[in-house]
């Protein structure tokens, strides 16, 4: 276990596992903990950072842009929040118990799964192969966290046959409200998830396969501090059935086919906050039908990937206010308005390795979007006669090209790309944003916003040091914003304004990030982690929710069935900070972590113990990221338990 064999280079070893590109972690844990959740998995990527509204549901900024930006699909489904306030991001719908992995994918090297800037996510849903003898495995995990209390229980199992395969999960957490470093207690941070999942496969051929797969989720009395509501009830149900052919002789190797169905309901609670004058109900649905289909090529040197997508949501959101006089009339609108996009594309992504040491990967997506808009006339309040429905051809192209020489690696790409607007920025109606306290309009004319891309990366590598860079820049037209609005008064009274959705001319974006790690001793590892990040408008104003200097060191020690883990991670100031989108400047912080693992085996079970603290010396503290400068959780103790078989 401890030798370090030389890694194969792009050896593609069976047709399941043609890739073009990609990066995947090979297990739901990160260095410090074994038992996480999926946003504390997602937060260990490089190029990940999180807005936070809370303890629950991490809104994930890829290359510090917000989630409007990106692609998020649970195995190329797309799937969209039904909250106008992201309450629920896609992440918050899967459990890490019945993901394999999580691809990220920067940039327009992500246009694969439909348009996007910043670059795709896709979380990868749990699909154990079949196999020649019944197997069947499975894992539990239990765990504890003191500092609010959150108790977990995990199960997962799996049955494989040479013609069946069956793979099950359920998952529940509960927490309380969390506790700061001060030993403050952070009202309305509890949260209470319950997760399952069932996929099932046959074998209908020797090389044919069809399966069907059903996430169910729900999420109940969740407290957003940041947020002036919480959220009463979030329920989802993604189900997908998918037709596989593989193919032994010719050129194409795989053939994978999936309609897919989920929808999601959403239902917020402002009646725990005394704060709220005015008592609002504001529910929203989102549903969504989709089809992806792919084929992987592969002929010596060549191999490249064509994914068809297609998919039709419909999202609505409603809104009504009660006024504190009961005879007073109530008063109703739609924030969505009944919005239904239309989406298609075609993809294709290619791997040529002109030899063993260079390779370039290239590809493009063509794609179509349609919006359409029921009850229109909330959109005509302020954007009088703006038609009702609207198509856009997104387009997007890159190419990236990587080379070995002895010991080093580089890498240069290029990229550009369309994206259309949300649901929310293209037709959202009195949208309150709490964090700069406006209600934001949206605008069904907004033009498309335009990336223009590129990157580059430089490693060195050899058994027992490794060190890699990485950056990219983003110059990307129109870049959509909001932005005060004179004519129009604030609907809910907490709100200073309204702004409306606009485009700037175009805005920057710089990110940096470098990785090393060193073997000091056989058992004795060492790695860190600097990134930073750099956003401008076209006035040369900063841009929020980026990223200050910031760094994460981890030492890694093992002995026999022993494991200890200690590691420090922090931001420096955050100086570049908006006070146009209602940010200050946040100081630096520095966060000690610890944990130690016992593993043994009883019979064929592995079982695992852990315990372990985060931010040992109980740093108080809040990041440039924490919505309304929330503080984030004091001292925790941790412990868990996994038994896998
Ligand atoms: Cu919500």
């Amino acid at each position: 276990m401890a030798q370090h064999n030389p890694k194969k280079k792009d050896t593609i070893e069976s047709i399941e596992e043609v890739r073009v590109k990609g990066f995947a972690k090979q297990k739901m844990q990160t260095d410090l903990k074994m038992a996480v959740s999926v946003d504390e998995f997602l937060a260990s990527s490089d190029n990940i950072s999180f807005i936070k509204r809370g303890a629950y549901a991490w809104e994930p900024l890829l290359n510090n842009m917000s989630s409007e930006r990106s692609t998020i699909t649970i195995d190329g489904m797309h799937v969209f929040g039904a909250c106008t306030d992201k309450m629920d991001p896609i992440t918050s719908y899967v459990e890490s118990n019945n993901l394999s992995s999580i691809d990220v994918t920067s940039g327009q090297e992500g246009s694969m799964h439909g348009a996007t800037v910043a670059g795709s996510i896709d979380l990868k849903r749990k699909s154990t192969a079949f196999t020649a003898d019944n197997i069947w495995s499975g894992a539990y995990q239990t765990g504890f966290e003191f500092n609010n209390k959150q108790f977990f229980n995990l199960g997962n199992l799996s049955y494989s046959s040479d013609r069946f395969v069956a793979d099950g999960s359920i998952a529940l957490r509960k927490a309380g409200n969390y506790f700061d470093g001060h030993n403050d207690e952070i009202k309305h941070s509890q949260y209470n998830k319950f997760n399952s999942s069932l996929g099932l496969a046959y074998k209908t051929g020797e090389l044919s396969s069809i399966k069907v797969d059903a996430i169910f989720d729900q999420a109940k009395d969740v407290g957003y501090p940041a947020l002036p509501m919480d959220l009463l009830l979030s329920r989802a149900i993604i189900t997908s059935a998918a037709y596989k052919q593989m193919f032994e002789d010719g050129i194409v190797k795989v053939w994978d086919t999936k309609v897919y169905y989920n929808a999601i309901e959403h239902y917020m609670d402002d009646t725990k906050r005394p704060e709220n004058l005015v008592h609002m109900d504001m529910p929203g649905w989102s549903t969504t039908y989709g089809l992806v289909t792919k084929i992987n090529l592969k002929s010596n040197m060549f191999s490249s990937e064509i994914q068809l997508n297609a998919y039709e949501n419909i999202s609505i959101a409603e809104m009504t206010m009660y006024p504190q006089d009961r005879s007073k009339k109530n008063m109703f609108a739609y924030s969505w308005p009944w919005v239904t996009t239309r989406f298609a594309s075609v993809s294709m992504n290619n791997s040529w390795e002109f030899s063993e040491n260079a390779h370039l990967n290239f590809g493009g997506t063509l794609g179509w979007n349609f919006n359409k808009v029921k009850y229109a006339e909330f959109n005509w309040i302020f954007h009088p006669g703006s038609p009702q429905e609207k198509s856009r051809i997104l387009p997007s192209l890159h190419a990236s090209y990587h080379i070995n020489v002895s010991n080093f690696n580089f890498s240069f790409g290029t990229g550009y790309g369309h994206r259309a607007p949300s649901v929310s920025e293209g037709y959202g109606y009195y949208i309150y944003n709490s964090f700069d306290r406006y209600d934001y309009i949206g605008n069904p004319d907004l033009k498309n916003e335009i990336s223009y891309e590129g990157n580059a990366s430089a490693g060195y590598k050899t058994d027992r040091f490794g060190i890699e860079a990485k950056v990219n820049y983003f110059y990307i037209q129109n870049y959509i914003v909001g932005r005060i609005l004179s004519l129009g008064s604030p609907m809910n009274y907490q709100s200073v304004g309204v702004k409306g959705y606009t485009s700037l001319d175009h805005s920057k974006l710089f990110n940096f990030s470098m990785n090393a790690n060193y073997n000091i001793l056989e058992h004795l590892h060492w790695k860190g982690t600097l990134s930073y990040a750099q956003a401008q408008d076209n006035k040369g104003g900063n841009l929020p929710f980026i990223r200050p200097l910031s760094y994460i060191t981890l030492l890694h020690f093992m002995h026999k069935n022993f494991g200890i883990q200690a590691s420090v991670n922090g931001d420096f100031e955050h100086g570049n900070f908006s006070p146009a989108y209602g940010e200050d400047k946040t100081p630096a912080y520095t966060i000690f972590n610890v944990s130690a693992d016992y593993t043994f085996r009883y019979k064929q079970f592995k079982t695992m113990l852990q315990v372990g603290a985060e931010n040992l010396s109980d740093e108080y503290y809040s990041t440039y990221a924490d919505w309304g400068n929330i503080p984030r959780m004091g001292r925790n103790l941790f412990m868990a338990l996994k038994v896998s078989f």
